[in-house]
């Protein structure tokens, strides 16, 4: 039975990730933080058979041995602080968990490995924010990263960390330059969250209004379920890589909300839109398209849900969820 251990196993990513591998019969260990993380709940609801090994992306010391206990071969680095607002609240930390948590769990893998390196295969979750002001479109593995927040220079660390290691020690070490990805098991501070529990909301008369930032900015979107398998297939090769995972399109956050508005409905979303200065960011990330023909030519990957089928998906779990709540 292969073994893996999954960093951010409370997170969208870690929850697909999790139930993917189980189903494929792996035995899955999660790295879970803090001292009573009130997402345990939710990792025994959706994947039971997980066991979860307490530690924190912070403490290398931890992380060696939460590795020494998983005994994996496969370790998916998927912990981070992901908000991309919230990172310029929080650089430092973000820098700590995002980017230099990355260099601890390398380390710490390394050193599990000691004279076997070929005994393990590491994978990161690279980030689309990594192109930022981007320099190319699509964007490929080899565009130039300009990243535009504390977030995406984080990623960046943590990215040429991964190819460094791979290079330096030979340690099978992919990188997975995902594009945004989005699933009812989406964190509601991210757009296309926060416009479906709205949109539900408003359909069941318990909200009036959705206050957004910039409508103008475009996202290559994607349903975090079909990502979570390319991820699993970059540990497959033959030889570690860089693979950019994304769907090739792009959408503005107004063509966001004409989709989940439609889906209830409504024609014109403008009277229940209103925009606040608050959700604007210091420096924006405008047109992110990313091109997955790397990863379908050799991962053989290509994404399944469609733009508006993840939108009227995630209405559509929000309506349930709502309509629950107000019973
Ligand atoms: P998410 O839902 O925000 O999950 C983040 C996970 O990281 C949570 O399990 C969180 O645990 C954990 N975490 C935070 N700080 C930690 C720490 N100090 N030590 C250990 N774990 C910590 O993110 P996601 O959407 O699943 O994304 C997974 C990964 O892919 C992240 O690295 C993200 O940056 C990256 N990524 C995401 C996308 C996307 O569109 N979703 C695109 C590109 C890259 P708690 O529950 O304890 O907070
Ligand atoms: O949903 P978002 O917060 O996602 P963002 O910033 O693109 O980051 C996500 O995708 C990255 C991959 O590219 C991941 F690495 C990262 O971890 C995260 O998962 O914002 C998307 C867009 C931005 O342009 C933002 O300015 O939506 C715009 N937006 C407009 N109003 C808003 C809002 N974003 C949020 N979160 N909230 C608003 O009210």
């Amino acid at each position: 039975m292969p073994r893996a251990l999954i960093t951010g196993i409370t997170g969208q990513d870690g929850l697909y990730l999790s139930e993917l591998l189980l189903a494929k019969g792996y035995e899955v260990f999660g790295l879970i933080r803090g001292q009573n993380n009130p997402k345990r709940d939710l990792v025994a609801a959706v994947a039971p058979e997980v066991k979860l090994l307490p530690g924190d992306l912070s403490d290398v010391a931890g992380l060696t041995r939460v590795l020494n206990v998983a005994v994996p071969d496969e370790v998916y680095n998927l912990g981070a602080i992901s908000y991309v607002a919230y990172s310029w609240e929080n650089a430092s930390l973000t820098s700590d968990v995002t980017g230099k948590g990355v260099l601890n769990m390398l380390e710490a893998t390394r050193q599990y490995a000691g004279d076997d390196i070929d005994r393990v295969k590491f994978y990161q979750a690279s980030s689309s924010e990594m192109f930022g002001k981007v320099q190319q479109v699509p964007q490929s593995e080899s565009t130039l990263l300009w990243p535009r927040s504390p977030y995406g220079v984080a990623k960046v660390f943590g990215h040429y960390m991964t190819i460094n290691y791979r290079e330096s020690y030979g340690m099978h070490a992919s990188s997975g330059i995902l594009f945004n990805h989005e699933s009812p098991r989406r964190g509601p501070e991210f757009v296309t969250r926060k416009v479906t529990q709205a949109v539900a909301r408003i359909k069941l008369g318990i909200q009036k209004e959705i206050v957004l930032g910039n409508l103008d900015a475009k996202r290559d979107w994607g349903f975090a379920g079909d990502y979570v398998e390319a991820m699993w297939r970059m540990l497959q090769q033959p030889e570690a890589d860089d693979y950019v995972i994304a769907t090739g399109e792009t959408h503005s956050i107004r063509d966001l909300l004409n989709v989940a508005f439609e889906s209830i409905g409504v024609e014109d979303w403008e009277p229940y839109v209103r925009q606040d200065p608050r959700f604007m960011r210091p420096a924006e990330v405008d047109l992110l398209i990313g091109d997955p023909s790397k990863a379908k030519a050799v991962l053989g990957w290509k994404p399944q849900v469609a733009f508006q089928e993840l939108i009227q998906m995630m209405v559509e779990n929000d309506l349930a969820e709502q309509s629950a709540l107000v019973r």
